[in-house]
């Protein structure tokens, strides 16, 4: 008998509900669930072949082991044990340095990893940190660590009750939103305009999202950290500020650093002339409610960070931030707002070869290699991965996946045999999508509506199959030196009792003064994810507080509520959020201050050549959903699309193919021309290029696409932030 489940989707960040049929073990339709309180049914194509991505034949469905190059299968015991004899030895020899480990987009997207992920950094006690938020959205959270003191307190666009957005560097038509968790972003943009709302766009490409939009500028790309610059000027220029509150310090600062980006200025490197400038800043100000929002085209940049500041700054100076229609700061569920946070600050250490900042206790992925080539004390010679694929995703992918061939040891916690787990020793596979919870720990921080939505799992577990949380705690205990056979339990309960003997002693906190024993039997759950989300909810800002609000949350409510909890509209709560050391609102930290002379100097010196940019298409998602034969037709191709000018110049036409070359290496692709992009730059989509040996994707493998990252530069970096650069890099193309 087939039978119906309400999930999230876990694939993207616009958490959409589903229907799912599943038959037996396999899931025989997915539908948008048009209950969900947030979603209303919307769901795109790659959530429709969530059941073909969780039957994908090409998933391993259990360990594997290299032994004489080989990767042979094997029974979990042996594989667990097959880790701890690994990295025993790689830490007995060199230290706990010697081993990395790198997290992946989906361990914020999983349910396991938001929960065991930092207990396993812990129990590896190494500085080599790192993540796919240094080749993303790092930026943002250092900019919002320095301007309001918590990296995580992201405003979002209140994009359902706006007047006017401008939006820079994103495309939610086919990304479906990101930093800002709202599904169905193309009916809400429509809704916007429908309502009399303006809509500006603000983009290298005239993409899906521009077509919808009122005003499209292309924009060159590197220069939206100097058009910010500009629109701040022009605000100061002509007395367009709005009364900045007392809890604002750095007005004045700002100002002054602003006067040396007048719109006339940087009109050349942004290829928009002065008076466009000027004008978007006057709408920006008259509209009765704007927002700013920016995305991966501007954080993965040179000047990411200038950039994610700016863009909260005019937030600031239109009197936009932390008001209905603004941008506001959603508040999750599960994040307790008692918790009093340590002033935010970077750079409390640094990478041993390049002597990059550490920020939020990462290092910068891009540096990776150089830590992994280069001999000496603290010299990475293993690595854990959870959930990444960086020898796809990382700038100069080749150099990355060439150092991975050189470790002693890696442990990969991933579905697939890809670019980056054929490097693996040992490859320790988490169970299908429909066997495993969810619920975004991650996201419901994001979201333009305040919400909480949890699925459990709609197929059971096999019989000795390790869930993802199982396998991630046994990892941490074996890195904690418990060996691979310790009990996960164990792990558990030192969780749990470590988050409630923090929350008694909380003044503020709804436990505060309570027994941490008399508390701990009360969590409700069938498995630690589960247990974890009970705690987590019923301390959090709605939260029941162990008898506090009986009407409060807790995992039971979201239990009886399949379709998820709606917790209302955002409100502001800009005193709540503000945590750094003075308690004010930081518009002009010193840090982002020093890193204008750089971009002074860009502006003076910047490339004028080609220069390459990505794209994303809707049925791609990075680089692990090109294995779902109905995801890789159509459209969706890895070409190079150029302006009709630029391929005339070449002489080149539809199909012919290039060579696109760079510092670190070269491409060879077709030419798409099109005028959707503007004269002088090119864009190439990432996620492709698995014809690699070893890979097991047997659809992938057979796609025609190259690996950007071939040609994509980890020498430079945004300084600030440590993040990768895969926007405005000079290129040079070669008919061949
Ligand atoms: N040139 C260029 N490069 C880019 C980007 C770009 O725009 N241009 N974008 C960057 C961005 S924004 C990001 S976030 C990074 C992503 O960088 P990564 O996270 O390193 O790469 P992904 O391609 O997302 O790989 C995800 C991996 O997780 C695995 N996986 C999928 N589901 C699960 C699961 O449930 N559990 C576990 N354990 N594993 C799972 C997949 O098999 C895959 O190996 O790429 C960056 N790289
Ligand atoms: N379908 C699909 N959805 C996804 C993903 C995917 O790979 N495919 N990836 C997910 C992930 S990991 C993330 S982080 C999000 C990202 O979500 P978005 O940030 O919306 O990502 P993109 O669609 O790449 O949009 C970035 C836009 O920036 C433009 N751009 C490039 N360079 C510049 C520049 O210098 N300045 C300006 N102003 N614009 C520039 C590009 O042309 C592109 O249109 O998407 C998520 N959702
Ligand atoms: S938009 Fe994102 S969350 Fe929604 S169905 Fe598509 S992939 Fe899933
Ligand atoms: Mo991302």
């Amino acid at each position: 008998m087939p039978t119906t489940h309400f999930r999230t989707c876990p694939l993207c960040e616009a958490t959409c509900g589903l229907k799912i049929t599943v038959d037996g073990d396999r899931v025989t339709d997915v539908r948008g669930d048009k209950d969900d309180v947030f979603s209303l049914g919307f769901i795109c194509p790659k959530g429709a072949k969530l059941g073909d991505l969780d039957q994908d034949p090409d998933r391993l469905r259990g360990p594997l082991v290299k032994r004489d190059g080989q990767f042979a299968e094997v029974s979990w015991e042996e594989a667990f044990a097959e880790v701890e004899r690994g990295l025993a030895a790689v830490r007995a020899a060199h230290g706990n340095d010697s081993v990395a480990l790198y997290l992946g987009n989906p361990s914020v997207h999983a349910m396991a990893g938001p929960v065991f992920n930092g207990v396993l950094a812990k129990a590896l006690g190494t500085r080599n940190v790192y993540t796919a938020s240094t080749s993303d959205q790092m930026p943002k959270h250092v900019s919002c660590g320095y301007l309001f003191g918590d990296p995580y307190s992201i405003p979002v666009p209140d994009i359902d009750r706006t007047d006017h957005l401008l939006m820079l560097g994103a495309n939610p038509l086919e990304s479906n939103g990101s930093l800002c968790t709202a599904p169905d972003f193309p009916g809400r943009l429509k809704a916007l305009r429908a309502r009399g709302g303006r809509f500006v766009v603000v983009d290298p490409r005239r993409t899906r999202t521009a077509d919808l939009a009122d005003e499209h500028l292309f924009i060159r790309p590197g220069a939206d950290a100097v058009f910010l610059f500009a629109l701040v000027h022009t605000l100061f220029d002509e007395n367009l500020t709005a009364d900045v509150p007392d809890v604002v310090r750095g007005v004045e600062e700002l100002r002054v650093l602003a006067s040396k980006f007048t719109p006339e200025t940087v009109a050349t490197a942004c290829g928009i002339d002065a008076g466009t400038i000027r004008q978007t800043a006057r709408d920006l100000a008259a509209a009765p409610a704007a927002a700013v929002y920016a995305r991966i085209g501007t954080t993965t940049a040179e000047f990411g960070t200038l950039s994610s500041w700016l863009v909260d700054a005019l937030n600031v100076l239109t009197g936009n931030l932390d008001r209905p229609g603004g941008a506001m700061f959603p508040s999750s569920a599960t994040r307790a707002t008692y918790v009093k946070r340590k002033p935010f600050r970077t750079g409390r250490w640094a990478s041993r070869v390049r002597g990059l900042p550490e920020a939020l206790g990462e290092l910068p992925t891009a540096t990776l290699p150089d830590e992994i080539e280069t001999p000496g004390e603290g010299q990475v010679r293993a690595l854990v991965t959870v959930a990444g694929n960086p020898a796809s995703s990382a700038p100069n992918a080749a150099r990355f996946g060439a150092a991975l061939a050189d470790l002693e040891f890696m442990v990969c916690v991933d579905p697939y045999l890809n670019e980056t787990t054929r490097h693996a020793t040992v490859i320790l596979p988490p169970p299908r999508v429909t066997q495993s919870p969810h619920f975004d720990f991650g996201l419901t921080q994001f979201g333009v509506r305040n919400f909480a939505n949890y699925s459990s799992p709609a197929l059971p577990l096999p019989d000795g199959r390790p869930s993802e949380a199982e396998i991630l705690a046994r990892l941490a205990l074996i890195a904690a030196g418990q060996g691979a056979s310790a009990d996960p339990r164990g792990l558990e309960e030192m969780m749990l009792g470590g988050l409630l003997a923090k929350a008694v002693k909380v003044e503020g906190s709804p436990v505060y003064g309570r027994d941490p024993a008399e508390l701990r039997p009360l969590i409700d759950g069938d498995g630690p994810l589960e247990r974890f989300l009970d705690l987590s909810l019923r301390l959090g800002p709605y939260g029941e507080g162990f008898g506090v609000d009986e009407s409060g949350l807790r995992l039971t409510t979201l239990l009886a509520n399949p379709h998820g909890v709606d917790l209302g509209a955002l409100r502001p709560r800009l005193t709540e959020v503000l945590s750094t050391a003075d308690g004010k609102l930081q518009l002009c930290p010193p840090e982002f201050a020093a890193d204008v002379p750089r971009l002074l100097s860009w502006l003076a010196d910047r490339p004028h050549g080609m220069v390459l940019i990505g794209r994303r298409h809707l049925r791609s998602n990075n680089s692990w959903m090109h294995n779902v034969p109905a995801l890789v037709t159509g459209s969706n191709t890895c070409t190079l699309h150029i302006n009709p000018q630029d391929a005339e110049k070449l002489a080149v036409g539809a199909g012919q193919r290039v060579l696109v070359m760079s510092r670190t290496g070269s491409v060879e692709v077709a030419v798409e021309p099109t005028d959707k992009i503007m004269p002088g730059v090119v864009s190439l989509p990432h996620g492709w290029g698995h014809d690699q040996p070893g890979v097991r994707m047997s659809v992938a493998g057979n796609t025609d696409g190259v690996n950007v990252n071939t040609v994509t530069d980890e020498s430079v970096l945004d300084v600030l932030s440590g993040t990768a650069v895969f926007n405005g890099v000079p290129v040079e193309l070669k008919v061949v």
